[in-house]
């Protein structure tokens, strides 16, 4: 039996309509609902980094096409994978986390944009509160600093984490285990993207 025969193609009628997929859309997605950086994935998906055209800014809608381009930063490295696919594989996954970061694509993670983080991370506990929240951020930033600028005068500003920085950051953590995201219960027909909910 092809695969064709048994393909639920029409679980993906809504995606590939041509009005696209919008926020709400996303949001409806059971698959992130605990997932505390939920916002941030969603914003990822609008991102037009993330469509690898060499366009910034965000849309506003995306099509079937441009989910699965996103989609695709999740996918686990293939074991016959060469050492140079890998490495373009995890670079690739390292940008879209940066990005991720990096909301107003100047280069740099500022204090500020991983203060946003963390306070978004811990705040889903409810137990921590922003000011612990955000000194928790402003310790791991200055843990940071310390380690890309070991010779850093009490005077001297850092401006934050540029990509050099976090690829040096994250080496040695094995990424393709870790970012992935189980969009297995997903089912696309509830999601209504470009149907007109009723
Ligand atoms: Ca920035």
């Amino acid at each position: 039996m092809g695969a064709s025969q048994t393909r639920p193609e029409h679980n993906y009628d809504d995606l590939t309509d041509k009005s696209g997929c919008n926020r709400d859309d996303l949001d409806r997605i059971p698959a992130l609902n605990n997932n505390p950086i939920r916002k941030q994935i969603i914003t990822a998906f609008f991102d037009k980094r993330n469509q690898h055209q060499n366009d910034v800014g965000s849309l506003d809608e995306i099509g079937f096409e441009q989910f699965l381009m996103v989609m695709s930063h999740f996918r686990p490295v293939n074991s016959t994978a060469t050492e140079e696919e890998k490495v373009t594989v995890r670079k690739q996954k390292l940008r879209f986390l940066f990005n991720m970061h990096d909301t107003d694509n100047d280069g740099i993670i500022t204090l500020d944009e991983y203060r946003t983080v963390v306070e978004e991370l811990l705040s889903q506990s409810g137990a921590i509160e922003t000011e612990v929240a955000r000194s928790i951020a402003d310790a791991a930033m200055l843990e940071v600093a310390s380690t890309n600028v070991p010779h850093m005068a009490p005077d001297d500003f850092y401006e934050g984490i540029t990509f050099e920085h976090f690829e040096q950051i994250l080496k040695g953590i094995e990424m393709e285990s870790r970012m992935s995201i189980r969009f297995l219960d997903m089912n696309t027909a509830t999601m209504r993207c470009g149907k007109l909910s009723s």
